[in-house]
């Protein structure tokens, strides 16, 4: 048989050693790792230094990975005060890339990169591809967004690393995304959940049904999302959807990744990042594996930006290794801190509403919450779209049961406004499900 330029071949794919390690290997490693980046931070970063003096703290009490916990957080402020670039650890002419996130109120989160910092990002991301069942070989459309956000070229790097064929899209440009996935026929799909619903959305509405696309595996991440989610995504377009989880300031995308078999959550890539999860309201508690509370991040290894103990606001909790035994996964993110409603004493988070609506039959995924506060009261109401194939008399229906279970399930009671197919905002990256219209918040 004669092969064909564009015949797919097995090509190699093995494990970073650091996958199959042990345990103790990988604490070992981790110590040594702490060690050093807690020095090195506070040598080169006035910051630290200043911070762990105040306190009367210093590198050398770090003699066990528990003792981790002497030593001061750092949140978001900490990188605003020392903007652009005050918390770099090099000087600029080992800085090879910057990216910055959009802060929602006021500047923008800086980071940079060495050389070797954007390796090992690279290394890390094609680990969490390889995890999501991606192979070398394979065509991957990236509809991350390209440019400051370090969706897009994370995601370039990565799958370039793990030796496939990128096809740099970009978040947007949705008719362009179908052309491109009809015509290029790739293997993965890499971007938002809830921007693969607004593409799968569209080739509904012209006609071509989701199902028959050549992709088999997406790689979603960058907002949270709920096993409805990934059941609604699985069935609509036949494929494996996997989680990718991961935030600016300690890297970007791949700090932890999931493995297509067990979908079980992601695995956070522990030789290179030492996770915590702290009590959000009395953060000098330091929880244990299986207790829910906030994520915290140490970098192991980032030469150009070492954070230590970053508060990263978003709520999980840690469980046991699966897929790579030594690395332990982190649950799903129920949401962030500050994107909590707090509805008259009872905390809300859209992904409660998302798990709640995708199961009654009639509702789509397409919500938003709307907080208002008309006499002195906060109130809730829920904008959601009935699904195409439902009619008006039972979307109200089905409104009436999401209140119901709202109710019962999350504890507050709220409005429900079911709206037309198609009425409300599509999202092109990460969606925003939050309308906060009070004056005064
Ligand atoms: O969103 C990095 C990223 C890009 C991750 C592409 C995955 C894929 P930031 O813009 O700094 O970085 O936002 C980080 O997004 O603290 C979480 O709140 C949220 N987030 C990221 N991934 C997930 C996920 C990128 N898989 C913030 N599930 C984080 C839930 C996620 N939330």
């Amino acid at each position: 048989m004669t092969t064909t330029a564009h015949d797919k071949v097995e090509l190699p794919n093995p494990l970073d050693p650091e996958e199959t390690m042990s345990r103790d290997e990988l604490e070992a490693l981790q110590l040594e790792r702490l060690q050093h980046i807690v020095a090195y931070a506070y040598e080169r970063v006035p910051m630290y230094k200043k911070k762990y003096d105040e306190v009367g703290v210093h590198p050398s009490d770090l003699k066990e990975l528990d003792d981790l916990r002497l030593f001061p957080f750092t949140e978001k402020e900490d990188l605003r005060q020392n903007y652009p670039f005050g918390m770099f650890a090099v000087p600029m002419h080992e800085v090879t890339r910057i990216h910055a996130s959009s802060g929602t109120t006021g500047l923008p989160t800086v980071v940079g990169y060495t050389e070797q910092d954007i390796e090992d990002w690279a290394k890390l991301f094609a680990r969490s591809m390889r995890l999501s069942g991606v192979k070398p070989g394979m065509k991957v459309h990236n509809a991350y967004g390209y440019g400051l956000f370090t969706g897009g070229l994370g995601a370039h790097y990565g799958a370039t690393k793990l030796g496939c064929t990128v096809i740099p899209m970009s978040g947007g440009q949705t008719e362009k995304q179908i052309q491109l996935i009809n015509d290029f026929e790739p293997d993965v799909i890499m971007c938002t959940p809830t921007y693969l619903l607004t593409i799968a959305d569209a080739m509904q509405k012209k006609g071509l049904d989701p199902k028959d696309t050549s992709l088999q595996i997406a790689v979603l991440g960058a907002e949270p999302w709920t096993e409805e989610m990934r059941h609604e995504l699985e069935t609509t377009m036949d494929i494996k959807a996997c989680d990718i989880y991961g935030l600016s300031e300690i890297m970007g995308p791949g700090v932890a990744g999931e493995d297509v078999e067990r979908q079980d959550g992601s695995h956070i890539w522990e030789d290179h990042f030492r996770p915590e999860i702290i009590d959000p309201f009395d953060p000098t508690k330091v929880l244990g594996d299986g207790e829910p509370g906030e994520l915290v991040f140490t970098t192991l290894t980032k030469q150009a930006l070492p954070i230590i103990r970053y508060r990263t606001h978003d709520l999980t909790r840690l469980l046991p290794g699966t897929a790579r035994p030594a690395h332990r996964r982190m649950g799903r993110i129920t949401g962030r801190s500050d994107d909590m409603i707090i509805l008259r004493g009872v905390n809300i988070f859209p992904t409660q509403i998302e798990e709640i609506a995708l199961k009654i039959p009639g509702l789509s995924p397409h919500f938003q919450l709307e907080i208002t506060r008309p006499d002195r009261m906060d109130q809730l109401a829920v904008k959601i779209e009935r699904r195409d194939d439902c009619n008006v008399e039972d979307g109200e229906k089905a409104g009436k049961e999401l209140q119901r279970l709202i109710k019962i399930h999350v504890g507050s009671s709220c409005a429900i406004h079911v709206v037309e197919p198609g009425s409300l905002a599509r999202s092109s990256g990460k969606l925003r499900r939050i309308y906060d219209l009070r004056d005064n918040k």
